[in-house]
C-alpha cells in the first residue's frame, strides 16, 4: 500500500465506525474529528518548559510575528495555527460557543487579547493565517510545562500526553535548555501515548536559546552544537527524541522578519570605528547605555537588542562587515546561522515525509481507544479493520521497526540492524538515503543496488538461526526494498521489474 492508499483505507475505516456507532453523538463527534485529522496537514506541536522560546521559534518558522511571546494570558492557552487565505482568530471558551477575536497588531506583532476571559476559561485558540508554511503543517503552540503554575503545566500535559489516550499531535518539537528530569519525564509520557512504541519516532529535541549558551559570544552556536551532541548521545534522551538540534529562535525570528530600518541601524553599528563598536558590544548593559555623539540612539539600540539579542546584534555587525550588503543577504545569513534551517530540514525528513503514516498511527490508536471505552455490538469490523491496517500499512510496519530497534533490538547483529534501520527509512525516505548511496547516484545504479539488497535480505530471512522477531524485521526490510525498486521504474529493456519484485518474499504467508 502506498501512503495515499493507506490514508484512503483509514478514511474508509472511519466510515465503517460511523455505521457501528450510529446514534451515539459523542462517538460520532470523535469520529468526525479523526477524519478531519486524516485530511488535515500534519500537526506539529511545539512544547517545552516555560519561557523555553516556543512561541518565538514558531514565529521564526512562520516568518511572521504571530504567536504572542513573553507576557499575557494567551500564552497560557493551547493555540492552533492553521492556513487560511483570510486571517481570523477564534477562541473556544470551555463549554460555551466559539467567539471571533479582532485582529490587532502592535509593532508588527499580532496581539491576541482575551478581554474579560481568563486563560482558565479557554479551551483553545485557533489562529487562521495566510502563512505559506501552514499549507503543509498545522503548528500548535503549547503553554510551558513544569511551570510554577501547575495549572498551566497540566493543560499542556493533558493536551499532548492525555492520560491513557493517544496524543492530538502527530509529531512534536520539544524545546529544552538544560536537560532536566522533567524534560525526560515529559518526553517519556509523549512516547507512551503511541501504542506499543518503545522509541519515539515523532519527537525531536531542540536545544533552545542556543545563543545564550556561550553567553552570547560570537562562537556561542559552536558551544551549543557541542552540548547538543552530548545530549544526543545521552542514553536516556536517545530513545525519546530522534535528535537534538541547537537553535537560536530569536535570531531566526528577527532574521525572517528583518525590517529595512533595522538593517540600516545594524549597518550603522557595523561601520562604527572598531574601538567604539567593540566597547558598545561588550555586554547588553553597555549596549543600551547613553553614549555621547552616537547617531544610533538609545531607543533604537534597545529595540535591536530585544529583536535579535546581543549575540544576534554582534553576529549581524560582523556579517555586514564581512560583506552582507543588503537586508535580504543579511537575513539569509542570519537564518542559516540560527539553526532553523537544520530544524526545518529535520522536520521535513523525519515527520512531513512520513506524514500520512504518523497521522494514521494516531488515528487508529484513538479509534481503538474509542472501541474500548464505548463497547457496543457491531464494533467487530472496526477492530478487524484496525488489525488489517496495522498488518498491511507498510509505513506503519516501518515505524514499528524504527521504534523498537534502539530499545528492544531487532534480533539481528548490530551492523545488520543499522542497515535495516536505514532501509526502513531511518535516515530519509528517498531511494538513495535508504540504500546508503549519494544523492547523485543514477537510477540504474540505485536499481541494481536495490535488487542486490533484495537478494541478500531474502536469503538472510531464510537463515535457520534467526528468531521470529528477526525474520519479521527482514520482511519489513525486503518490503521496503521492493517499494524502492518499483518506485525506480522498470529496469533495462526487456526486463520487467515487476517480475523480479513479484518473485515474492520468502516466509510471507497469506496473512
Ligand atoms: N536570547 C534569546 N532569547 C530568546 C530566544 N527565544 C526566545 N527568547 C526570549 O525568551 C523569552 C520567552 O520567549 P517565548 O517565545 O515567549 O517563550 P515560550 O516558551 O513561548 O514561553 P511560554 O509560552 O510563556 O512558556 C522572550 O523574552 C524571548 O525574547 C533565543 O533564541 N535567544
Ligand atoms: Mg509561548
Amino acid at each position: 500500500m502506498s501512503g495515499d492508499d493507506e490514508l484512503s483505507s483509514a478514511i474508509e475505516l472511519i466510515g465503517v465506525a460511523r455505521q457501528a456507532y450510529a446514534g451515539d453523538k459523542t462517538a460520532l463527534g470523535v469520529l468526525e474529528a479523526l477524519e478531519q485529522r486524516l485530511t488535515d496537514p500534519l500537526r506539529l506541536a511545539i512544547a517545552g518548559i516555560v519561557k523555553a522560546g516556543k512561541s518565538t521559534l514558531l514565529n521564526g518558522i512562520l516568518g511572521e510575528q504571530i504567536a504572542p511571546t513573553d507576557a499575557g494570558e494567551c500564552t497560557k492557552v493551547v493555540t492552533w495555527y492553521r492556513y487560511s487565505q483570510t486571517p481570523s482568530i477564534t477562541v473556544h471558551p470551555s463549554g460555551r460557543p466559539a467567539q471571533r477575536l479582532p485582529i490587532r497588531r502592535t509593532k508588527g506583532a499580532l496581539v491576541i487579547d482575551l478581554g474579560e476571559m481568563s486563560a482558565d476559561d479557554v479551551e483553545r485558540i485557533d489562529v487562521w493565517w495566510p502563512a505559506p508554511a501552514l499549507k503543509s503543517l498545522i503548528l500548535i503552540d503549547t503553554p510551558g510545562i513544569a511551570s510554577i503554575s501547575q495549572d498551566i503545566s497540566a493543560r499542556s500535559l493533558s493536551f499532548l500526553t492525555p492520560e491513557d489516550a493517544p496524543s492530538e499531535a502527530d509529531a512534536i518539537v520539544y524545546l529544552l535548555r538544560h536537560l532536566h528530569p522533567s524534560d525526560l519525564g515529559f518526553l517519556a509520557a509523549f512516547r507512551d501515548t503511541a501504542v506499543g512504541a518503545s522509541q519515539s519516532v515523532n519527537a525531536v529535541a531542540v536545544l533552545s536559546r542556543a545563543d545564550e549558551i556561550g553567553s552570547g559570544r560570537i562562537d556561542s552556536l559552536l558551544s551549543a552544537s557541542k552540548v547538543a551532541l552530548r545530549y544526543e548521545r545521552d542514553g536516556e534522551l536517545a530513545s525519546l527524541a530522534l535528535g537534538v538540534i541547537p537553535v537560536a529562535g530569536l535570531l531566526a525570528e528577527g532574521a525572517r522578519t528583518l525590517r529595512e530600518t533595522e538593517f540600516n541601524a545594524l549597518r550603522e553599528l557595523a561601520n562604527l570605528d572598531r574601538q567604539t563598536r567593540e566597547r558598545l558590544l561588550v555586554s547588553a548593559d553597555r549596549f543600551v547605555r547613553p553614549v555621547e555623539g552616537l547617531q544610533l540612539g538609545e531607543r533604537e539600540r534597545k529595540e535591536l537588542l530585544a529583536r535579535f539579542g546581543l549575540f544576534g546584534v554582534r553576529l549581524a555587525a560582523s556579517l555586514i562587515r564581512a560583506g552582507a550588503s543588503d537586508s535580504t543577504q543579511l537575513a539569509a545569513q542570519l537564518v542559516q546561522q540560527s539553526g532553523l534551517i537544520q530544524l526545518e530540514d529535520f522536520v521535513e525528513l523525519h515527520f512531513r515525509s512520513r506524514g500520512a503514516t504518523l497521522k494514521i498511527r494516531g488515528v487508529i490508536d484513538r479509534l481503538e481507544r474509542l472501541v474500548e471505552l464505548r463497547p457496543r455490538r457491531g464494533t467487530q469490523p472496526i477492530t478487524e479493520g484496525i488489525e488489517r491496517i496495522r498488518a498491511q500499512a507498510h509505513g506503519l510496519r516501518e515505524l514499528t521497526l524504527l521504534s523498537s530497534v534502539r530499545v528492544a533490538g531487532l534480533g539481528l547483529p548490530a551492523d545488520e540492524s543499522k542497515v535495516a534501520v536505514r532501509i526502513a527509512g531511518g535516515e530519509g525516505l528517498d531511494a538513495a538515503a535508504r540504500l546508503g548511496l549519494s544523492a547523485e547516484t543514477s537510477t540504474e545504479e540505485l536499481r541494481d543496488e536495490a535488487l542486490a539488497e533484495i537478494d541478500r535480505w531474502r536469503s538472510r530471512a531464510q537463515s535457520p538461526v534467526l528468531d521470529r522477531r528477526a525474520v519479521d524485521a527482514c520482511r519489513v526490510v525486503i518490503r521496503s526494498l521492493e517499494e524502492v525498486a518499483s518506485g525506480l521504474g522498470p529496469a533495462r529493456a526487456g526486463e520487467d521489474l515487476a517480475d523480479v519484485v513479484a518473485a515474492g518474499t520468502p516466509g510471507e504467508g497469506t496473512g
